[in-house]
């Protein structure tokens, strides 16, 4: 997975990098933000994953090459919490 990330980050202009907004229900803590943040990094392609407890939304920057958004948000939905995109 690390290096799908690596590639990924060095292939990003070539490729181009997307960042998409998803809304995510169900977190209550910081434990559900590192849950969903570190599962979120850890898809291929995605290079960063900003987690907002108060908006109920994460902000992924992934490329479009090697993920989608429907993956990103079938991968939060696997650990137990709502999601959609916005
Ligand atoms: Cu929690």
């Amino acid at each position: 997975m690390e290096q799908a990330r690596e590639h990924a980050t060095e292939h990003a202009t070539e490729h181009g990098t997307e960042q998409a907004t998803i809304t995510v229900t169900g977190m209550k803590c910081g434990s559900c933000v590192r849950h969903v943040t570190t599962a979120l990094e850890r898809q291929p392609g995605v290079s960063a994953a900003q987690v907002s407890l108060a908006a109920g939304a994460v902000t992924v920057s992934y490329e479009s090459g090697l993920t989608n958004v429907a993956a990103l948000v079938q991968s939060i939905r696997s650990l137990g919490y709502g999601a959609s995109e916005e």
